[in-house]
């Protein structure tokens, strides 16, 4: 370890600072060694704090040099001042005064990517969550709002766009072929909201007229090889401020906004106050170089960061254990946005399927922790699923409790309230409440329990009574630190379909589904029925839990096409399949002979023959649960025999189906100019799951089909579905045909650092193709960059958590050539390692053998030289 030991931070010591900083006027004189930035602080005593003599100011700041500082005028002396690795600490004579700090920086060396760094030839910010302490001296928390005016100082023709938040102000140009811009953001901002750019850039821009009549200059600046591909963003930026006007009343407020593309970037995108900046995966698409996907994740993104200009920046969080306060509430905002672009339901089910793949697994392993966690050691290792998304759904429930429009006047509140300030997840509940006039008290414990609470529901029937009696028990598993929990209030909604399929109503107002506020540890919920219903239950994932109830096969498929909720029918053939699924991992595991259940067959005829059904929706039910889901199922995971049963279900399938498979295939494979639009997103989905499964036929028609439609393709989501089809087909002719695509593909797309990630990801993923060996060649491929976060979580993170089965080779060799490339990784990059190295965590739950290799390597990693971040994420899996 470096140092001593990293010390945790925890919730309950929160104090206001001693200061504030009214002003804080930056230069910066970007040079091609160094960067001398200028500070000049304002700053008054908070008065609301009693103090028995002016306390000592103490800024933070890392890994810069200090030139000078000066108070009120007067420059300080060596011993007016005490300054080391982590803070410059000043004894103030007055309770208001003026700070002139000098330091210089090294962006060039700076390969955290927090702080100002080079991404190519560009400077460019990351300051949230602890990044400004890389920039200056500073009370670097985000209780400290200032006023921002900053003067970036460059070479002309190396950085002809200089770029800062707010307005610009002044430009001019100076001597020795430097010039200057002055920004200056008329509103208060924390320091993690800063910003600052300066490269060769071009941008595209457009213009949008806010409800009240003015018009915003909107602005996408990219490196010129890229302007071709912002045009998409540029739509998505639009249809977001317009939906925040209808649905939220919230109006942009700057006369600019801005977003810069960026090539290395740790995460999807940041929201600096009117100048956004994005990961270059998470903005530009072109029809031919990005897929429906990749178009679909940009519109959400795009619309996410927008969103926070209210739910972030104008209220925004008083500490980062409120994190969730502006992470949840703008991801359900965005979730929302989606929805109301595309398909509600399949945008639901997108959502539950990851949350239940991925923050389940979370919740349940040795990083769990609440929405709004106690206690951190590293903050960049709370931008978490759980933060995130969990943190969402909480936000959903509260929705589902106080109604839509009840929803609107709490938010509408809650900005009223807390506009320009910094607040708790508290103020937010409290906001909901007061306008809403109901008691979220024991809601509030969402916030503070993790663990995903589990539903076991039973029911009866009483004949003689026509009454129907549902019995619900809701339990939570204990999580590190949490041993035991107190009952949560969960919305649960329902409906009960009689045996026709019908919907039966509820109250006496007709209604067919009900919301139950579960409270108690267990409760009973009765209703009128003539006969004795089926229920759907969770209808739209009303909470996030798991629900158990015992279905049979025949109650599952009969809800797949009863069922009067989308999201439930897609939930029971997910049921059926997991139900079908893990049957035949026992039967693997037994030595059984295999057979898949005749039912789950008929079932799926019974789905691709569907004329109810919208295309989007086949599409989501054919697919069946990831083998991460599956692996959740079990105790110990046997990651082999979930891979050898569920390819054997989708042979299955895809023989049982074939001719309706090729139908659909042919059908939707019509060559129409590209539309990132609903429908044809749909037929392109649905069109290529349908070659996924014939290619699972051993039959070299269906490698001739992937051919020609690799050979035929004018959009980047049939080309690289062809591609992976090839690599993954059954029948040997495959191969061949594979590696000449491959071969070609890479020299189209050489140029296009997005889409070489895809074909990076795309061959270390398939379990036949992407050996370790394959992932040992690729990253010595010219188009890598071992830096690059985006690379490396294309190979490495794409074999480690998408190739289950040649990971966890029982020869152990995956593990340890994860654990040298985190080793590696956190010397340079200690975000980035702390996310790679998530694979190895779980070692809990595998066989004897693998635990120990997997431990094996983890206490490796253990005995380096740690950043923070992966110090606390190691030291948590081994505790
Ligand atoms: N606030 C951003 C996410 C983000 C967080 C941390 C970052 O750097 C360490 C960068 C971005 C968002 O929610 O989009
Ligand atoms: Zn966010």
């Amino acid at each position: 370890m470096k140092d001593a030991q990293p010390r945790a931070i925890y919730l309950k010591d929160y104090q206001q600072p001693d200061y504030w900083i009214e002003t804080t006027a930056l230069s910066f004189e970007l040079g091609e060694e160094s960067t001398l930035v200028t500070s000049t602080l304002n700053f008054k005593l908070n008065d609301t704090k009693t103090h028995a003599q002016l306390p000592e100011l103490t800024l933070v700041g890392e890994n810069m040099e200090l030139v000078s500082v000066a108070i009120d005028g007067a420059v300080l002396s060596g011993d007016q001042y005490k300054v080391d690795s982590e803070q410059l600490v000043l004894q103030p004579q007055s309770e208001a005064f003026e700070t002139y700090i000098v330091t210089r920086i090294k962006p060039q060396e700076n390969t955290s990517l927090e702080g100002l760094y080079k991404s190519g030839g560009m400077f460019c910010t990351q300051c949230e969550a602890e990044g400004f302490r890389k920039i200056t001296y500073y009370l670097d928390r985000p209780d400290v709002m200032s006023i921002f005016t900053t003067t970036v100082i460059g070479d002309k023709d190396k950085y002809p766009v200089l770029l800062s938040n707010g307005n610009a102000i002044e430009r001019k140009d100076l001597d020795d072929g430097r010039h200057m811009v002055t920004w200056n953001d008329p509103f208060k901002k924390p320091a993690y909201l800063f910003a600052l750019v300066g490269g060769n850039l071009e941008f595209i821009e457009d213009t949008f007229t806010t409800m009240s009549g003015r018009e915003v200059t909107l602005r996408i600046f990219v490196e010129p090889h890229n302007i071709t591909k912002c045009d998409h963003a540029m739509r998505s930026l639009k249809k977001s401020m317009k939906w925040d006007e209808e649905v939220y009343g919230r109006e942009y407020d700057l006369d600019i906004f801005m977003i810069v593309a960026v090539d290395d970037f740790n995460m999807g995108a940041m929201e600096n106050k009117g100048l956004n900046i994005f990961n270059s995966t998470c903005v530009l698409a072109r029809p031919d170089n990005a897929t429906d996907a990749a178009h679909e994740r940009i519109d959400a993104i795009v619309a996410h960061e927008y969103f926070h200009n209210w739910s972030g920046n104008r209220v925004t969080c008083r500490d980062w254990f409120q994190l969730s306060l502006k992470e949840g509430f703008t991801v359900f905002r965005d979730a929302e946005y989606t929805a109301d672009m595309y398909s509600r339901t399949v945008k639901r089910i997108q959502d539950v399927n990851f949350l239940r793949s991925a923050q389940f697994v979370e919740d349940a392993g040795p990083m769990a922790h609440p929405i709004r966690p106690e206690s951190f050691i590293e903050i960049s290792n709370f931008y978490t699923l759980t933060v995130y998304e969990k943190g969402a759904e909480v936000v959903r429930m509260i929705h589902s409790i106080v109604g839509s429009e009840g929803f609107r006047k709490g938010s509408d509140l809650y900005f009223d309230r807390h506009d320009g300030q910094a607040v708790t997840t508290e103020d937010f509940v409290a906001a909901m409440e007061d306008a809403n006039g109901v008691d979220l008290s024991q809601f509030k414990r969402w916030y503070s329990q993790a663990g995903t609470p589990v539903l076991d529901v039973s029911d009866s029937y009483d004949e003689d009574a026509q009454e129907y009696s549902l019995t619900i028990k809701q339990s939570c598993p204990a999580t590190p630190g949490q041993d035991t929990k107190l009952p949560f209030h969960i919305p649960v909604a329902i409906g009960l379909l009689d045996g026709e399929g019908e919907p039966m109503p509820l109250n006496g107002e007709g209604e067919t589904t009900v919301v139950l506020d579960l409270k108690e540890p267990e409760q009973t919920f009765t209703f009128k029925a003539d006969e004795r219903p089926l229920p759907s239950l969770l209808r739209g994932f009303s909470a996030p839990v798991k629900v158990n109830y015992d279905y049979s096969r025949e109650d599952l498929i009969f809800l797949m096409s009863h069922d009067e909720d989308g999201f439930n029918r897609w939930d029971s053939c997910q049921r059926l399949a997991i139900n079908v699924l893990m049957e035949l991992v026992a039967d693997i595991q037994a030595g059984r002979e295999l057979a898949v259940d005749p039912q789950l067959l008929a079932a799926y005829g019974k789905v691709l023959a569907d004329e109810s059904l919208d295309l989007a929706m086949i599409a989501e039910m054919l697919l069946l649960p990831s083998e991460t889901l599956l692996a959740e199922q079990m105790d110990v995971i046997d990651v082999d025999a979930i891979h050898q049963a569920r390819e054997f279900v989708r042979g299955a399938i895809a023989e049982a189906h074939k001719e309706r498979l090729q139908q659909i295939y042919n059908s939707l494979n019509v060559d129409k100019p590209y539309q990132a639009e609903p429908e044809d997103i749909a037929e392109r989905r649905l069109k290529n799951i349908a070659l996924s499964y014939l290619v699972e036929l051993d039959d070299a028609a269906s490698v001739e089909l992937a051919q020609a439609q690799f050979a035929a393709a004018s959009n980047m989501t049939d080309s690289i579905a062809a591609l992976s089809n090839l690599i993954g087909a059954v029948h040997e002719s495959g191969k061949a045909v594979a590696e000449q695509a491959l071969a070609e593909f890479a020299e189209k797309w050489a140029d296009d650092t997005n889409v070489m990630n895809m074909w990076f990801s795309t061959q270390v993923t398939d379990s036949r193709f992407g050996t370790l060996a394959k992932v040992r060649e690729l990253m010595e491929h010219p188009g890598f960059d071992k830096k690059n976060p985006n690379k490396m979580r294309s190979l490495v993170s794409g074999y480690c958590s998408g190739n289950l089965v040649n990971f966890h080779n029982i020869s152990g060799e995956s593990y340890e050539f994860l654990a040298d490339e985190v080793i590696r990784i956190d010397a340079l990059n200690p975000q980035l390692a702390s996310r790679l190295i998530n694979p190895l965590t779980r070692w809990k739950r595998y066989d004897e053998k693998r635990r120990e290799l997997m431990l094996a390597a983890l206490k490796r990693i253990q005995q380096q030289d740690l950043s923070k971040d992966l110090f606390e994420v190691v030291s948590k899996s081994l505790a």
